[in-house]
């Protein structure tokens, strides 16, 4: 079975989580990704986090796998030369360094299109045109200034970053998108175009619920969060909500049985209108279906601390799993709060390839996320990340370079670090 994105080559400038996040969606579609990095030094998050001393990191792994990697120095005139080739041979290339980066390098826009009019130029930088265009940027930047902290967390508690990865692997995904467009519209064309995707748009377009929330302020507080049951005056931007539903149907974060020693013995549940009657039962309410105070939503919202009190009264008498199971037979929706432990271990989502266990040559086995897309006709095979320039021989020859050339490549410094070739 041909894989959807076969016979794509893609010329993975990539580093750290944002952009590697997003050719390793595209290798796991079958494009072939070449990664290009600095000789002896590779990708910085190889070194990053070590859990295993001199091994690849799990940082590294489980970002850049399905890719083939090749060393190069970009600074170097020859692995300019090599990475010329590689430009003309490709049709993506794909960077998220400062900015600036590749255009110090040699590497301009302008120049890439004299190469080949039909590449694809896509980058990740932290902010778009603007103030802010020159800055460097890393995650929890990204999650402040795209309106994402701002409205985490509680009420009379600071801003919060959030545990999931929304301005790095967010924005690789917002790229992947914008690359496979660009390739659809060149089939079209013949010509290729740039795809730049801000960290800080890609937070922004995540909160995009908030950007609504800010604007209904005007016309009155925001019914469905709690400070508006507990009679809080808003302000005028929207305010930080706790573990408030996000959207019309109120719901919270829930002590479970055993939630005294283990801190994530909690459930979400959400009151979901059409299941009122069924949450009443559930819970031994059954007056609440009827009494004026609770049976219609409107009602309901000034009411919100008292009614999940009560909830959670029936909730703290189950664990989450017991919790999850009787409130499923109703269709009230809900769901544990899983921590990474228990997801490491749900074979649910080993069976479909979301989890999965990958083979190492130095660290032997590990566990990594695998692609959360599924497509049915190009199934993803997960293979172990690179070792750094383990493919550099291989894509030279493929480049045309001949055996006494890849030798004097190294020499030179292209392809191997200047210093260890005099100290030999
Ligand atoms: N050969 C020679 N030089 C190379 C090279 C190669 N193969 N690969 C990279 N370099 C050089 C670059 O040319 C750059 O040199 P100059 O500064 O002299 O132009 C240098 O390495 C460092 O690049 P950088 O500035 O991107 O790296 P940094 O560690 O200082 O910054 C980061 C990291 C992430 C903050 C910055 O790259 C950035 O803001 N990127 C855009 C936003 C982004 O993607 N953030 C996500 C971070 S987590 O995914």
């Amino acid at each position: 079975m041909g894989k959807a994105l076969e016979g794509v080559k893609i010329l993975d400038f990539t580093h750290v989580q944002s952009g590697p996040t997003c050719t390793q969606l595209l290798a796991w579609f079958g494009a072939d990704v070449i990664k290009v990095e600095r000789p002896g030094v590779g990708d910085i998050t190889r070194g990053q986090l070590q859990d295993i001393p001199k091994v690849d990191s799990l940082y590294f792994t489980m970002l850049n796998h399905n890719k083939r990697s090749i060393t190069i120095d970009s600074k170097n005139r020859k692995g300019m030369e090599i990475l010329e080739r590689l430009v003309k041979r490709c049709d993506v290339l794909v960077e998220n360094f400062a900015p600036g980066a590749l255009d110090r390098m040699g590497l301009t826009w302008e120049r890439i299109q004299q190469l080949n009019p039909r590449m694809i130029y896509a980058s990740v930088k932290g902010f778009g045109p603007g103030p802010y265009e020159d800055c460097k940027v890393y995650e929890n930047v990204a999650q402040c200034t795209g309106g994402s902290a701002s409205t985490t967390g509680f009420r009379d508690g600071p801003p919060l970053v959030t545990g999931a990865q929304i301005g790095d692997s967010g924005t690789g995904l917002h790229l992947a998108l914008g690359i496979v467009t660009a390739l659809y519209h060149r089939s079209v064309t013949g010509k290729g175009q740039r795809v730049t995707c801000a960290m800080q748009d890609g937070v922004l377009n995540l909160a995009r619920v908030k950007m609504r929330d800010q604007q209904r302020l005007k016309h009155g507080p925001l019914t469905e969060y709690s400070q508006y049951g507990e009679g809080l005056p808003f302000g005028d931007a929207v305010p930080r909500a706790g573990n408030d539903s996000g959207g019309g149907q109120p719901g919270r974060i829930l002590k479970c049985k055993g939630w005294e020693t283990d801190p994530n013995a909690y459930i979400y549940f959400i009151t979901q209108a059409p299941v009122w009657e069924a949450i009443c039962e559930v819970i031994g309410e059954p007056g609440w279906k009827t009494h004026a105070d609770y049976a219609k939503p409107p009602a309901r919202l000034t009411r919100l601390n008292e009614i999940f009190a009560r909830i959670e009264q029936w909730t703290m008498t189950k664990t989450k799993f017991e919790a999850m199971d009787i409130l499923n037979k109703y269709d009230i929706p809900c769901g544990p709060i899983l921590s990474m432990k228990e997801l490491a271990q749900d074979e649910a989502l080993f069976a479909t390839g979301t989890m999965v266990e990958v083979a190492h040559p130095k660290r032997g086995k590990y566990l990594s996320v695998g692609n959360p897309i599924k497509l049915s006709a190009s199934p993803s095979e997960v293979k172990r990340s690179p070792l750094l320039g383990e493919h550099t021989e291989e894509v030279l020859r493929e480049l045309g370079y001949a055996g006494e050339e890849i030798a004097a490549l190294a020499q030179a410094g292209a392809t191997a670090p200047l210093k260890k070739q005099a100290a030999e």
